[in-house]
């Protein structure tokens, strides 16, 4: 059996664990017409969760209900995932922040929410502390977060999941950009990580609220309606929200996005998806097939080829630190995708392993935006490939195919960025 989300499609607690999903290549599907309020409340379901809260995730092995539990157990359903950490300390760090979200985040968030929503009397010093409590967690994460790309370590671990989705909430229904912008930190990296390819296949397209909901006329109680979901406002109700009570403050629209310099380039001859699915369906003969191929697309004009160098091998004493390390750098290069392909060897049967690797990129350098926003990117020493040397080429060539003794060692593990 598979396991199956019982929740609206829309609950970002819901989202916490479709996400871990992705990355440890988990298949979770949504229950079949799922009713917030109805399918919640029958006896089947409140065997599930004795509460009727969603989400609850159905396993072969019986349900679990508590969002950050139910991800939990996604994560721990492979053993080599990362997004638990590598060791005691990272994952007492990952902890803390799922705590810390979830307590000090989270809770202000529907605390300042319910009662706009009309699910919670308004009480005005109970929003006071909430918009406080709430602006003091953001603060320390902003702290936080100008020194780190991530909450923990130097890849995405079940702490970013579970925060991003508890700021989810902040950002599409009460938090404007007048509010967020006093925590650029915080407003980068929820960003970066909702546009993750991993989150956004889950939470599609999101928008952040341009005005804070006003509260419902009366100002005063309004019962919360036990069939409605607490934290899922209705969609007429957000649009219906007008700017007028937002204080006056001027709110901005998220801007387009701006072009890619790269995307104005003059038109190469090489189509970089046309490479990448030539290795991909190359499997014998590489050599006369692939290689050959590569250097009959190649644009020297259009495109620029780079070996990287790590500047720190004498770190890399355990193998699979050393391959997640790696891996961690290719995550992040995904906002390259459409301008690069990558081959990273690591190399060596014993430690201390090397890391090298072979990159094109389109363009006559390193692009701009990957540079500033990849930090791994310094960690390594880049070197032009200087194509009127032989030498130089024959090394491109056995760093796609993988060729092995490379430079008279043994490769613990090839990787490849396409
Ligand atoms: N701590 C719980 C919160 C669950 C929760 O509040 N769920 C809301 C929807 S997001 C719900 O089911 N409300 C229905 C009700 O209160 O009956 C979790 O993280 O799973």
């Amino acid at each position: 059996m598979a396991l199956v989300m019982h929740a609206a499609k829309t609950n970002k607690n819901a989202f916490k664990t479709l996400i871990t999903a992705e990355y440890v290549g988990v298949e979770v599907k949504w229950a079949e017409k799922f009713e917030m309020g109805v399918s919640n409340k029958t006896p089947e379901f409140l065997k599930m969760n004795p509460i009727g809260k969603v989400p609850v995730l159905e396993t072969p092995d019986g349900p679990v209900f508590e969002s950050n539990a139910i991800a939990r157990y996604v994560a721990r359903m492979k053993t080599d995932t990362s997004l638990l950490g590598s060791s005691p300390i990272e994952y007492g760090h990952i902890e803390q922040w799922i705590d810390f979200s979830s307590l000090e985040i989270d809770t202000n968030v529907l605390k300042w929410l319910m009662p706009r929503f009309g699910y919670a009397n308004y009480v005005a010093p109970v929003e006071e502390a909430a918009i406080a409590g709430l602006k003091r967690a953001l603060g320390a994460l902003n702290t936080h977060l100008a020194s780190h790309t991530f909450l923990v370590g130097h890849s995405v671990t079940l702490a970013d999941i579970i925060t991003t989705c508890n700021l989810y909430l902040g950002f599409k229904v009460m938090m404007t950009k007048t509010f967020t912008s006093e925590f650029p930190h915080v407003e980068r990296y929820f960003w970066t990580m909702v546009n993750q390819p991993n989150f956004s296949k889950v939470i599609g397209e999101l928008k952040q609220t341009e005005a804070v909901p006003p509260l419902p006329s009366s100002k005063k109680a309004a019962q919360p309606k036990e069939t409605k979901p607490k934290a899922e406002p209705k969609k007429e109700e957000k649009k219906e929200a007008p700017k007028a009570e937002t204080n006056g403050d001027e709110e901005e629209a998220p801007k387009p996005k701006p072009k890619n310099p790269l995307d104005l380039l003059p038109p190469s001859k090489m189509v970089l998806d046309d490479w990448k699915r030539l290795y991909s369906n190359t499997k014998t003969n590489f050599r006369e097939v692939a290689i050959k191929g590569f250097w009959e697309m190649f644009d020297p004009e259009g495109y620029s080829l780079w070996f990287c160098d790590y500047k720190y091998n004498d770190e890399n004493m355990v193998s699979f630190v050393t391959m997640n390390k790696v891996g961690g750098f290719l995550q992040r290069m995904d906002l390259a995708r459409k301008y690069a392909f990558g081959k990273m060897l690591i190399i060596g049967n014993e430690p201390p392993f090397k890391v090298k690797g072979l990159w094109l990129f389109r363009g006559p350098e390193i692009p701009k935006f990957v540079m500033d926003e990849c930090y791994d990117m310094e960690l390594y020493e880049w070197t032009k490939v200087d194509l009127s040397d032989e030498a130089q080429k024959e090394r491109v060539n056995q760093m796609i195919e993988d060729f092995e003794p490379f430079e008279g060692e043994t490769l613990l593990d090839a990787k490849c960025f396409k």
